[in-house]
């Protein structure tokens, strides 16, 4: 199948700035090999084939010890190789899966198993058909006794409709890519203003400060996110998460240079403390609560 988006940098640079030791990359994918894992008939979108060796030996080129690999929906419900690269991991990767209310429990302990530890609920309408929010609030309900958390993706003019559900479900809600805001109306546009707002108020609610990529205007170095990336970390610094996004799923613009991608960790979390707090302290305490320190 010819993937109908950019391929991934096929050489991304060393970064410049050196991530700590034992940092996690929150936020990646694998996808296929198309021949072992098929994709989903229903995405929206084909990608390349972007296997675990590739992100393992990424993991290693910009100096991360661990991931957190996320479902995305050109495998829709089919976790095969999101759990096979969990299991190849040897314990260095975690993963958040997209299920059914038809999942049996047999398959989320098997999940659990091979390392899951959150369900992903995604609301962005080119990426999927709606589902109904008492069948997420139902399979967040399953998946709570677990112990695992709920991943939402959403745009941010969708916010106000998405707000009541992400204010009932149970336990910790992590927002991808910072509630994709509009960048061009800059940090005190009335729409931040309310993400803002649903943070303050509900403490549960943790955000990945992820994808300049995909949320700027001006391309390359990322200048118009970084006000947008800086202010949560900095509002909220036990609740934010980073990511690379690997390999970069239905990216039309530009592909990033992944090594770039880590340089701008610093523009955004500009303390150690604060960059200890969000690629360390953050993610071990969600998904490896065991090693946390
Ligand atoms: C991402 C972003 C995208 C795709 C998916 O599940 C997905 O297909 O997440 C996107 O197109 O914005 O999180 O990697």
């Amino acid at each position: 199948m010819t993937p109908d988006y950019l391929p991934f940098h096929p050489a991304p640079k060393v970064p410049d700035f050196r991530v700590p030791e034992g940092a996690v990359d929150a936020h990646c994918h694998v996808f296929g090999p198309e021949a072992v894992f098929p994709f989903a008939p229903e995405r929206k979108y084909t990608p390349c084939d972007a296997p675990k060796e590739k992100l393992f030996a990424l993991r290693d080129h910009l100096g991360f010890a661990r991931n957190v690999i996320v479902q995305a929906t050109c495998h829709g419900k089919d976790n095969a190789a999101l759990a096979d690269a969990l299991l190849a991991s040897e314990g260095r990767a975690r993963g958040v899966a997209i299920l059914g209310e038809e999942v049996p429990d047999a398959e989320l302990e098997r999940l659990d198993a091979a390392g899951v530890r959150g369900v992903r609920f995604n609301f962005v309408k080119r990426l999927v058909d709606a589902t109904p929010h008492a069948v997420f609030e139902r399979i967040a309900a399953r998946v709570a006794e677990l112990g695992w958390h709920i991943v939402v993706y959403f745009e941010a003019q969708d916010l106000d409709d998405i707000a009541p559900l992400v204010r009932r479900l149970p336990g910790i809600v992590v927002v991808d890519h910072m509630g994709r805001p509009d960048v061009a109306g800059g940090v005190d546009d009335p729409a931040f203003g309310a993400f803002l707002k649903l943070l303050s108020e509900k403490p549960d609610i943790w955000v990945k400060v992820s994808c300049p990529e995909r949320l700027t205007v001006a391309g390359p170095p990322y200048d118009d996110v970084v006000p947008f990336a800086r202010q949560l970390v900095e509002s909220f610094p036990d609740r934010v998460l980073w990511g690379t996004d690997w390999p970069h799923p239905n990216m039309k613009s530009h592909m990033p240079d992944d090594g770039a991608l880590v340089d701008v960790i610093p523009r955004i979390a500009v303390t150690e403390d604060l960059q200890r707090r969000l690629l360390i302290d953050n993610p071990m305490r969600l998904y490896w609560p065991d090693e946390s320190g």
